[in-house]
């Protein structure tokens, strides 16, 4: 049975989705920018402002990414709208091996041996060993669990928190606001992979930070606005922070002034930790469009009362 969506995206090229679509589901036309009433179904990132008001008959829209914030808060959104976001193995990969990256290159003090390169300094720092570096994970859905998966097989002391109780084997397990405190207290390398949420928004902040073990680094790779980016530079500055990873900031891109471009303490990455590929993304996405013609359940769908 043919079906018809539309593709809304002022970020993604529509050609490479036509391409994998119809490799996975032929049966499924793509309508650009989707100025069709008609259409049930939408496949949509970062959609140009007022197209999802467009469609009065949207049943279902597929997020061509994970953290569907931006989507959420559309005004032309319908109340009754279903959304699901997008669970790509090969994102969570991609998302783990970042953190891998990023975790690694703070515990073995990259940022000072560069800083000690550019000054012709030849001098070896004390090492601790990966089982002496606790590492929090803030986040354990499908990116924060896998990241916490392989630091832990890395041989990192990693443990994770997450809104309701969670049991993951090779990593211990915090959750609900009284447990952030203790995986902050035991957190050298704090990792953010959190969606963005009216809870979490502003999370990362001088509060949170102060909370953290004298010395601690942060890698954010959630969203910008889960960061007070002036609490970040006053707790580097102050040095009650080592270093901080960005692969995500509050306006992207970062504006030509910030002090983040420049701060000898801040790594910084332009959101490309783990992007969206339609070669992997696609079949994912026909297998949802294909359940929900046949009426069967589909699979991470977000629960929009609770934003994620
Ligand atoms: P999931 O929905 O699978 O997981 C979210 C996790 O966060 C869950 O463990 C959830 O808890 C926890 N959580 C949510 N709200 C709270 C809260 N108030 N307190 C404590 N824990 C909370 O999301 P993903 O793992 O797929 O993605 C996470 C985020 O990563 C995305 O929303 C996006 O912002 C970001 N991202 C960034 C990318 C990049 O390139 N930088 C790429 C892709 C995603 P519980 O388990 O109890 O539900
Ligand atoms: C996502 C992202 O949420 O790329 O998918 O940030």
């Amino acid at each position: 049975m043919s079906m018809r969506a539309a593709f809304l995206s002022t970020a993604l090229a529509l050609e490479p989705w036509v391409e994998e679509m119809r490799r996975h589901m032929p049966e499924l036309e793509l309508v650009a920018g989707g100025d069709d009433e008609s259409l049930e179904i939408a496949l949509a990132w970062q959609p140009h402002q007022g197209a999802l008001a467009r469609l009065p008959n949207l049943r279902l829209v597929h997020a061509l990414g994970a953290g569907v914030e931006e989507l959420l808060a559309d005004p032309g959104l319908g109340a009754h709208v279903k959304v699901v976001r997008l669970v790509d193995p090969a994102m969570t990969a991609a998302m783990g091996e970042y953190v891998q990256l990023q975790v690694l290159r703070l515990h073995r003090q990259d940022l000072t041996y560069r800083a000690q390169q550019a000054a012709h300094e030849w001098r070896e720092l004390p090492q601790p060993s990966a089982a002496e570096r606790r590492v929090g994970i803030l986040g354990l859905g499908a990116l924060g669990s896998e990241a916490a998966l392989r630091l832990s097989v890395l041989g990192f002391d990693v443990a994770g928190w997450s809104r309701s109780e969670r049991r993951h084997r090779g990593f211990a397990c915090h959750h609900g606001s009284d447990g952030l405190a203790a995986l902050l207290a035991r957190s050298d390398i704090l990792v953010c992979l959190l969606p963005l949420t009216p809870e979490t928004e502003n999370i990362l902040d001088a509060r949170l930070f102060a909370a953290l073990p004298a010395g601690a680094a942060l890698v954010n790779c959630g969203r910008g606005a889960h960061l007070v980016e002036s609490d970040l530079i006053a707790a580097l500055d102050g040095g009650h922070l080592s270093a901080a990873v960005l692969d995500v900031v509050r306006a992207e891109p970062l504006p030509p002034d910030h002090p983040f471009w420049t701060h000898p303490r801040i790594v910084l990455t332009p959101h490309a930790a783990a992007a969206t590929d339609p070669r992997t993304a696609a079949p994912i996405v026909a297998d949802a469009l294909r359940r929900f013609a046949g009426g069967e359940a589909v699979r991470n769908l977000v629960d929009r009362a609770r934003g994620y």
